[in-house]
């Protein structure tokens, strides 16, 4: 392939580097996965309505989150196994994260452990939370609180893990069993698999042996034991204890949105987990407006977002940020560090020249009379906003 262009040629190149498995995996969704070609098709439910004759000669991307400026309107969300798919994956994306000016949000199931992702960057970082068990979450939240990282993102979409079928299909689990199938993927995709050989291994050793994160953490995320008895009230005696920012995350109606505001979270991010964990629940772009309006607090969102028009759109419907999952994973997959700074860079000028397009100088302006809502599929008929 020539030079990407856009986040799909991206995906394309990681998709040749990677075994099937470790490719289906990052690119897989939950059961039948409509809920990966819905959460792409929702963003072109919306077409803009551009102002035209304003001066669109500077423009600024910044946004303001909790008063605080970043740069750009976007930063690099939660997602599990990133050594998977290169050795120290979180370290890379950490550090890209902070070249760019914006939070890295590291995940419960990352390869490395909270300590080692936080002496990597000097950037911000923020701890995804999965509680397996309650002793367990509250000792990752305690060493998350002294490694430095300034934002708990709780995960509440995983009561029970999404049933992939991708995975099961590859004998895809952790430990891995080598059979002849995996054995032979491996052999098949050599530049990943020496890569993992060479400078993978201890990393992954210690994520299998529970070093990562704690052994009993890792024992149960490795089973996928999720509590699902984390209620409410759950909620309110975590507040209590993490005495920094807390965001909620897996959030898909403004009831919701606006109790986890009145019980001490300090926003809110509308996902459906990139469609991986249930098959036919609504795009978070679908209650964004919705949730906008239940709430002034900050709102993030994530969940298939691969264009700058998408995320335009997103913020157009009332997002602070969002959240990029895949995308930033496939520049990493497919070229490591260079191949996530250049995803950023990618939805970076993708976003600038959606904004000169729309006629608007910053991100600030965008409202929801930019868009116009033009249901052209019978699978998007149902609008929740
Ligand atoms: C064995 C642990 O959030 C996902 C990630 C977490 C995966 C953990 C797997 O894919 O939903």
């Amino acid at each position: 392939m020539t030079k990407p262009v856009k986040i799909e040629d991206y995906r394309v190149l990681a998709k040749r580097r990677l075994p099937k498995m470790v490719f289906d995996y990052l690119d897989g969704g939950a059961e039948d996965e409509t809920g990966l070609t819905h959460n792409r098709a929702v963003f072109g439910s919306w077409r803009f309505q551009p102002k035209r004759l304003t001066d669109v000669s500077k423009r600024d991307l910044s946004t303001t989150l909790w008063g605080q400026s970043y740069p750009l309107p976007f930063l690099i969300g939660p997602t599990g196994l990133n050594g998977l798919l290169r050795p120290q994956g979180d370290a890379i994306l950490a550090r890209c994260a902070a070249r760019e000016g914006v939070p890295f949000v590291l995940s419960t199931a990352s390869t490395q452990s909270i300590e080692e992702v936080s002496r990597s960057s000097d950037g911000e970082k923020w701890f995804q939370l999965y509680v397996m068990r309650r002793d367990l979450a509250l000792d990752l939240t305690r060493r998350a609180l002294a490694a430095d990282y300034t934002t708990l993102v709780l995960t509440v979409d995983v009561p029970v893990n999404g049933w992939r079928e991708r995975d099961m299909r590859n004998g895809f689990g952790l430990p891995m069993r080598y059979t002849a199938k995996t054995l032979l993927d491996g052999a098949t995709h050599p530049r990943w698999s020496l890569d993992l050989l060479r400078n993978g291994m201890p990393q992954l050793a210690n994520f299998v042996s529970g070093r990562a994160v704690s052994s009993e953490a890792q024992a149960a995320l490795m089973r996928r034991e999720m509590d699902a008895s984390f209620d409410w009230e759950a909620l309110a005696q975590l507040r209590a204890v993490w005495p920094k920012r807390l965001l909620v995350k897996g959030v898909l109606s403004p009831e919701d949105a606006a109790r986890c505001i009145a019980e001490g979270a300090d926003g809110v991010i509308l996902s459906n987990h990139g469609a991986r964990q249930l098959d036919g629940c609504l795009s978070p772009m679908e209650t964004l407006k919705g949730v906008r309006n239940a709430t002034l607090e900050t709102v993030l969102v994530d969940s298939g977002f691969r264009r700058g028009s998408d995320v335009v759109k997103a913020l157009c419907l009332g997002a602070n940020a969002v959240l990029l999952g895949r995308a930033t994973l496939f520049g990493l997959a497919a070229a490591g560090e260079q191949g996530v700074l250049d995803v950023i860079s990618l939805v970076r000028q993708e976003i600038d020249r959606t904004l000169a397009l729309i006629g608007v100088s910053s991100v600030a302006d965008l409202s929801s009379e930019l868009l116009v809502r033009h249901i052209h599929e019978e699978a998007l008929q149902h609008d929740a906003v």
